[in-house]
């Protein structure tokens, strides 16, 4: 379980999830409303985020490290990782900059760890040396049906014009994702205090409002009466 800090002023709130549930989406209109409370926030995303990260994030999703197998995979997300922690996150959030990341550590745990097999050991040891203590004050799990997250992304690529090709982990199985989305519940359960799962089956924006509503919970701080 990791602790959640409480000693920062601004904060740091990821997204997690499988493909499709609406992550970036929300991490945009979370943005939104925050710069409605005055708060600055930066995006971001995993991988990726730094020029460094965006590079290991190229070369894992066009497959190329696919027979390195899992556990070397997951070394991979995890040197991004470091890299985006000291060159982004812990210098924004040192400056009083709101940082909301698209995917963190959760999702190494779900893809490669119970997903992909990966000993636990291993993941917790990156964990560690990644994160070097920037844990996130607050991860919003978004969870829905695989199946129904797929429709949404291939309505996206007719919307784009552009032929549903799919990354490496797209292509999996539904039976896969649907152990992934077990995966990211289970994280959830086990990290009461960091963790809320909030149902991505319902429109855009009642789940942006609902999420504005944990944000506000969580962080008293922030000005009522701006959002959603
Ligand atoms: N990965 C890993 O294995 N290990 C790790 O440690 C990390 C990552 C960090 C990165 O993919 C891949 O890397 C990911 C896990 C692996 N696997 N895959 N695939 P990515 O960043 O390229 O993609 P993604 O994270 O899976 O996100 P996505 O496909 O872009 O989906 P999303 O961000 O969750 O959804 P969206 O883009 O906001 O919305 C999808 C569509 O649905 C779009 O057309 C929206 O307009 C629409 N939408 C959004 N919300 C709604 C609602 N509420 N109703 C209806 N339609 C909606």
């Amino acid at each position: 379980m990791l602790d959640v800090p409480n000693h920062r002023s601004a904060k740091f709130i990821t997204f997690e999830g499988g493909e499709g549930v609406g992550k970036s989406t929300q991490v945009k209109r979370l943005l939104a409303n925050l710069g409605q409370c005055s708060v600055t926030a930066v995006r971001t995303r995993e991988p990726g985020g730094t020029p460094k990260a965006e590079a290991i994030r190229s070369y894992i999703l066009q497959g190329r490290s696919e027979s390195w197998g899992a556990g070397a995979e997951a070394v991979l997300f995890a040197a991004a990782r470091l890299d985006h922690v000291t060159q982004l996150i812990a210098p924004n959030l040192a400056k009083g900059t709101w940082v909301i990341s698209d995917r963190f550590c959760d999702s190494t745990r779900a893809y490669q760890g119970l997903t992909g097999g990966v000993d636990v050991k291993l993941i917790d040891a990156l964990e560690v040396l990644a994160l070097d203590g920037h844990v996130p004050d607050l991860t919003i799990v978004l969870d829905m049906d695989p199946a129904t997250a797929f429709q949404r992304v291939e309505l996206r690529a007719i919307e784009d014009g552009l032929a549903l090709t799919g990354d490496r982990f797209e292509k999996e199985e539904l039976d896969w994702h649907r152990r992934l989305r077990d995966g990211f519940l289970d994280i959830a359960r086990n990290n009461p205090q960091r963790c809320v799962v909030l149902s991505a089956e319902q429109s855009e924006e009642a789940l942006a409002a609902a999420i504005w509503n944990v944000v506000i919970a969580r962080f008293p701080q922030l000005q009522v009466g701006a959002g959603a």
